[in-house]
């Protein structure tokens, strides 16, 4: 058994169907199937699933009408729609916020604070006073601690401004067979603001760096989940020659504005290229360390993967687990967003991002016969490095009929994406398989 990225034939002929699933169904199975059992709710186990969909327990079941979708799942409903973000984007968990953004709404090349994706760990912090913020430096390997408030970090350094990818260590969970807990992101854990602050080299050598510094870790404003004021939601860091490269930010803000709360405000550390785990938001703390940081979630099957191949649901001993480092080389289909419909004889341009983490992406390449043969793409220059870069295709349709477009991206070190998903691994990070979309052509 393999799964292909973004869904098996059934969920692309759904897409292809969009808002007909009765239609969809029809197609797929050859008869239509009861949409009661088809959406899964209502079968009499269904009280406890729909309680935990909805996240929260429904007091009124009793009346609820058999069949009914609930209102907080259709979706056009915006009952959690999140402050400031798009409404198309898809809210995985509602405690702590997650929410993703499908790949149609990551069209434009510097992505939009808007539709940026959440991940949270923790619970965010509330009533942030900036003016009052302060973050310190610490930790064995630095020479002293020092503490700046946000407008001191503002006025005594340079600011840069840097485009760069952060993508989510586990985007592309949903796909892994058998199936990983936590988050199902699909493909919109990634984005690619513009990001503006100080350059974290500079503040980190302002408390001075001892020959012994190995690492360094951050610390967040944010809550554990637990509520226990003693537990750190999550602390992470790079090895101390990632931290110094010129990219390294602090940055108090997204394409020229402030950052929102969701991600990060008023400071957060951009690392690019690696997991966006490393990206510590409210940021707080940052500690030089003198061996691997060994902060909450730098451990165990958190943002590690097996250091050799395994199996698909194979066991693997934590000691051999290694830390995730450069993101793999990956692309997405941003438009036509997938179940698009063309007329025969049009030609219909694609276009999208690829990506390759510490790399380049050197060559894109589409296919729409289920890869038999590879169209060679535009595909543009990142404005700097860490940024994703565009690329676009015209393609011809032979004929009447359904297809699929396939988008495979190739790195400057001549490693192609998959077209299965890849490296099983029991938390499922990196998932870089082709994205595809469905085509009809009518
Ligand atoms: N303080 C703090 N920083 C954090 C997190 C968090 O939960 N708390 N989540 C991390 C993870 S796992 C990811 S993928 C990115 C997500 O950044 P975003 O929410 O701005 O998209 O933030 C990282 N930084
Ligand atoms: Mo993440």
């Amino acid at each position: 058994m393999f799964s292909f990225a973004y869904g098996s034939i059934e969920k692309g002929i759904h897409a292809l169907y969009g808002d007909d699933p009765e239609a969809a169904d029809k197609a797929l199975w050859g008869r239509e199937v009861d949409p009661v059992s088809r959406r899964g709710f209502l079968k009499k186990s269904g009280l406890l699933a729909m309680s935990a969909a909805v996240g929260a327990s429904v007091p009124f079941a009793e009346y609820m009408p058999g069949g009914l979708i609930p209102a907080a799942l259709a979706q056009s409903d915006e009952a959690f729609r999140i402050p400031g973000k798009d409404p198309g984007l898809i809210v995985l968990n509602d405690r702590p916020v997650n929410a993703e953004t499908p790949p149609w709404l990551l069209d434009d090349a510097v992505t939009t604070a808007e539709r940026l994706f959440v991940r949270n760990n923790g619970i965010p912090p509330g009533n942030i006073d900036s003016d009052a913020w302060t973050l310190s430096i610490e930790g064995e390997a630095a020479r002293s601690s020092v503490s700046y408030t946000l407008k001191e970090l503002q006025e005594r350094f340079q600011h840069y401004s840097y485009q760069m990818t952060i993508e989510c260590g586990g985007n592309g969970r949903a796909e892994f067979v058998p199936p990983a807990k936590g988050n199902q992101w699909r493909l919109g854990a990634v984005g690619c603001p513009r990001w503006t602050g100080v350059r974290l080299r500079d503040v980190l050598e302002s408390a001075g760096i001892t020959e012994d510094a190995v690492y360094i870790g951050y610390y967040g404003d944010d809550s554990h989940i637990s509520g226990d004021p003693k537990k750190v939601p999550i602390s992470r860091g790079v090895p101390i020659e990632k931290a110094l490269q010129k990219e390294s930010l602090l940055a108090w803000a997204i394409n020229g504005a402030d950052l929102p709360v969701m991600n990060g405000y008023p400071l957060r550390l951009v690392i690019g290229g690696w997991p966006a785990s490393n990206c510590g938001k409210w940021l707080k703390k940052i500690v030089i360390r003198n061996k691997i940081h060994d902060g909450a979630k730098m451990g165990g099957y958190s943002y590690r993967v097996p250091c050799h191949p395994v199996a698909p649901g194979a066991e693997v001993a934590e000691t051999d687990m290694c830390i995730i480092e450069s993101m793999p080389v990956k692309s997405l289909i941003t438009y036509p967003r997938s179940g698009a419909i063309i007329e025969a004889g049009r030609t219909l341009t694609v276009r999208g991002h690829a990506w390759a983490g510490d790399r380049s992406v050197a060559a894109m390449a589409v296919s729409i016969d289920f890869g038999a043969t590879w169209q060679k793409c535009a595909l543009k220059h990142a404005v700097n490095r860490f940024a994703w870069q565009q690329w676009s295709r015209e393609l011809h349709f032979p004929g009447r009929g359904y297809y699929e477009v396939w988008a495979r991206a190739t790195d400057s070190m001549g490693r192609l994406q998959p077209m299965v998903v890849p490296g099983w691994n029991p938390k499922g990070y990196l998932n870089n398989a082709c994205h595809r979309i469905a085509v009809k052509v009518v």
